[in-house]
């Protein structure tokens, strides 16, 4: 197929929203700057367990090139770009002292993006806790509701005058699936797992309330990684754990968040958190359903590890990107199907993308055919969902950058844009020229 093809846009909205997406630890840098606190990926940077033992000190330099990363959007042409703010740069300790230094980085990008005409899409939590509060016992304490309120309430009066998009959390389930503060991934933390799930919904809730009190216009939404959990061979014990991953992976936050239940297999074990009122507390009315999606997930039986499952071998038939991820536009069709049927919000898709290792060819040009190859196949595959009725309002492609992939470090690259690490000179890569020839074709 030639690369300059478009994918099928004629059944999304009149108002579809492009985007692009990135979040702050994994671009900013500047991580002893402007009295920024340590987040806990910055101590996990320095324990030896990131295979490349790359840190986020200096990622992108987003910090100090936030104008320059403005003008690679502009270029593109996207109406909408999705960040997160670091949590302990704006509150050092995680509660206490606003650090009014880290606010106006803050207040520096969201004008220039509004200059720009770019919508600021803001998540308040992607991963980076204050270290401060993770030595509290961070999302294992049910006090971590009443600080990521007042998180939630600082950042909504500070900055609710020009963002009115926010979401509470990126990926809920990932982040407490693959926590280190559970400590050793066995069947012995399965109940720290049930009392972070539930800490974070109630989280989740207070920071909706506290969003609405503060910004009269607010639209708000929670973004789940919502990932099919497949067998990865035919026995029923594989059967099994992709059953009870799939709860936990896809269900365990958007049901209490959304119709107020948890799923019937996992109530017994969060009963014992539960407190009266605490579903009315997490399911607070919400505007919208942030999906990321990458590709369906295979999983084997493992009885001695947290909830039996590991990851398993994936069907030889699949294609998978260059880091090893199955390309099944299908399953992400299907996906936006059962969202919209479990959840009937609105969705946003706010990430979706490719992970490669693309480097410059002889004339310093990133060409990634792979990754347009991908992201069209993708947009048809979510242009058939809208087809059949599926709600689906906009489409944010991970990421703008090439960034600090957590435990891959910077080894791992999703940009539409290539960075080199040594000089931090960004190139726009093939991709990028075909997503703003796809926006540009889409506008009227
Ligand atoms: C997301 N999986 O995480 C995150 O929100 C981003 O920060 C990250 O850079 C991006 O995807 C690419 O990895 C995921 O195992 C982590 O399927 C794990 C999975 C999917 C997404």
């Amino acid at each position: 197929m030639p690369t300059t093809q478009l994918p099928n846009t004629s059944c999304l909205r009149p108002d579809f929203i492009w985007g692009v997406s990135t979040s702050s630890f994994q671009i900013e840098g500047a991580t002893q700057e402007d009295g920024r606190g340590p987040s806990i990926w910055d101590v996990y940077c320095r324990s030896g367990e990131i295979r490349t033992h790359d840190t986020g000190d200096v990622a992108c330099d987003h910090y100090h090139r936030y104008r320059e990363d403005v003008g690679l959007m502009k270029t593109l042409g996207v109406q909408a770009y999705r960040f997160s703010v670091a949590w302990p740069r704006v509150l050092p300790l995680g509660r206490g002292s606003a650090n009014e230094a880290g606010l106006s980085f803050y207040d520096r990008l969201i004008d220039k993006l509004l200059t720009a005409g770019i919508e600021p899409w803001l998540c308040l939590y992607h991963w980076d806790l204050p270290q401060a509060l993770e030595e509290h016992g961070g999302w294992l304490n049910r006090d971590s509701v009443f600080w990521f309120a007042n998180y939630a309430s600082l950042i909504a009066r500070r900055l609710g005058d020009r963002v009115k998009r926010f979401a509470t959390f990126n990926e809920p389930s990932m982040f407490s699936l693959f926590s280190r503060s559970l400590g050793k991934p066995d069947r012995g933390c399965e109940d720290k797992l049930h009392l972070m799930i539930h800490n974070v919904n109630l989280a989740h809730g207070a920071a909706v309330d506290a969003l609405r009190a503060n910004v009269i216009d607010a639209s708000i939404g929670c973004i789940h990684n919502r990932q099919p959990c497949r067998p990865s061979s035919a026995s029923e014990a594989d059967a099994a754990a992709a059953r009870r991953l799939d709860v936990y992976w896809n269900a365990a936050y958007p049901d209490p968040q959304c119709r107020g239940t948890y799923p019937i297999s996992m109530r017994g074990a969060i009963e014992p958190h539960m407190q009266p009122g605490d579903l009315a507390r997490i399911c607070r009315p919400l505007d919208w359903f942030g999906l990321n999606h990458y590709s369906p997930v295979y999983v084997k039986a493992r009885p001695d590890s947290m909830l039996g499952y590991d990851f398993g071998d994936k069907p030889p038939a699949v294609p998978l990107t260059p880091i090893g991820w199955p390309i099944e536009p299908d399953a992400f069709r299907k996906t936006l199907q059962e969202v919209h049927t479990n959840y009937g919000l609105p969705i946003y898709v706010l990430e979706n993308g490719y992970g490669d290792f693309g480097q410059p060819d002889q004339t310093g040009a990133v060409v990634d055919p792979g990754r347009i190859d991908f992201l069209r196949a993708y947009i048809d595959a979510m242009n058939d969902a809208a087809s059949s009725g599926v709600d689906v309002r906009g489409y944010f492609v991970w990421s703008l950058l090439d960034n600090f992939e957590w435990d891959f470090g910077y080894s791992n690259r999703f940009g539409l844009t290539y960075v080199d690490y040594a000089s931090l000179r960004r190139t726009p890569k093939s991709s990028f020229g075909w997503y703003a020839g796809l926006i540009k074709a889409t506008r009227p």
